[in-house]
């Protein structure tokens, strides 16, 4: 296999990105079990039948099963009323049925008007600039942070990590990922100790690094984007190019406002539309063909630079997954793995270490 003519990329991209034509695709294999989703309503219903109010600490998440992938839906049971299940979530909510309730998030003209920046940055699969009618919710802020403040984050992680962090790496990828995780989140998949900001209602922005710290107290006062407090920031760590992050909606308790700070590396983000996920069960699950043909036609890729940070809210939040596809080698022994950005003529090549730090937040309320 050789390589494509070269393509130019805008230049703000050009020592980042080369073309290639042909590409060798690394498979893993992927197991999958198809399951029919059911409307929303009928699985909220149905839920409810099934639950011990009695037990229920706080809201109750209902999943939708798209193959593999358990998707949040932007339902909750709970029978404590509105403005608790308002607080444990930190979004509005609306009523929806008995003890059911549906996260209603704040307008999208809340936030400042999607522009040029946006224009440049999203591709959908034919590689066309993707409208501010078709965006879902999904902006970009280039150079977020300086080198030196990228230094800063870096530095205080590393130093964390050796007490907070514990390796992520998907049981398929290379031996040689050293990927680790740190989140105040309980995920109950470690007994190390959880990083001492917390989560939720009870997150602690005074015991931050004084690095994130301050990407929070920038995000806040950032125009055009209406918060409420912090509720979440998880790190993740890569040294490898070999990964993948599968089509996922953020957990449901974590907020309505993601940020994902993009630091060592650019990278390419997918959103997919669940609603078309449904319909593309099998494609969306073989890692085959995503790798090549991304999880559906619909798809939105949102290329972010390194030290940019990229924010989704209501519809993206909700309604569409994010994910990040696996990178391909090319066949002609061209090193490194690269990633498509809208179609094949666009390629960014993949650097060995990314960090991608997610800060949530709150609606304001
Ligand atoms: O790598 C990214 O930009 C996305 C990270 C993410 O979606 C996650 O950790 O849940």
């Amino acid at each position: 296999m050789s390589p494509r003519a070269r393509a130019t990329l805008p230049t703000a991209f050009l020592v980042l990105a080369v073309a290639v034509t042909s590409l060798a695709w690394r498979s893993r294999a992927v197991s999958f079990a198809v399951l029919t989703p059911r409307p929303a309503q009928k699985a909220a219903q149905e839920a409810q039948e099934a639950v011990d109010f009695s037990q229920m600490t706080g809201p109750g998440i209902l999943h939708e099963m798209i193959g593999e992938y358990a998707l949040p839906k932007p339902v909750v049971l709970s029978p404590h009323g509105q403005l608790r299940v308002q607080e444990d979530l930190g979004v509005n909510v609306t009523v929806v049925g008995d003890e059911a309730y549906i996260v209603s998030p704040q307008h999208w003209s809340n936030y400042r008007p999607l522009g040029l920046v946006e224009e440049t940055y999203l591709r959908d699969m034919e590689g066309e600039t993707v409208s501010h009618e078709e965006n879902p919710g999904i902006r970009v802020e280039p150079d977020f942070v300086s080198e030196a403040e990228e230094d800063h984050i870096m530095a205080e992680l590393i130093e964390l990590a050796s007490t907070f962090g514990y390796d992520f790496a998907a049981e398929e990828e290379a031996a040689s990922s050293a990927s680790w995780r740190m989140t105040g989140r309980d995920e109950k998949k470690t007994d190390l100790p959880l990083a001492p900001w917390g989560w939720g209602k009870d997150f602690h922005e005074s015991k931050l690094p004084s690095g994130l710290r301050s990407v929070v107290e920038k995000l806040q006062s950032l125009p055009g984007y209406p918060l409420g407090p912090i509720r979440d920031v998880t790190v993740n760590i890569r040294s490898s190019d070999d990964y993948q992050m599968v089509p996922h909606v953020d957990p449901l308790l974590d907020g309505p406002n993601s940020f994902v700070l993009s630091l060592l590396s650019s990278a390419v983000v997918t959103f997919s539309p669940i609603a078309t996920l449904r319909t593309e069960i099998e494609r969306a699950n073989d890692d085959e063909q995503y790798a090549q043909h991304s999880y559906t036609d619909d798809d939105i890729d949102c290329l972010v630079p390194r030290r940019a940070i990229y924010h989704f809210a209501g519809n993206a939040r909700y309604l569409w997954t994010h994910a990040v596809r696996p990178s391909v080698s090319a066949g002609d022994g061209t090193d490194g793995t690269f990633e498509r950005w809208g179609t094949w003529d666009k390629v960014l090549r993949r650097e060995k270490n990314r960090a991608a730090i997610i800060f949530t937040f709150a609606d304001p309320m």
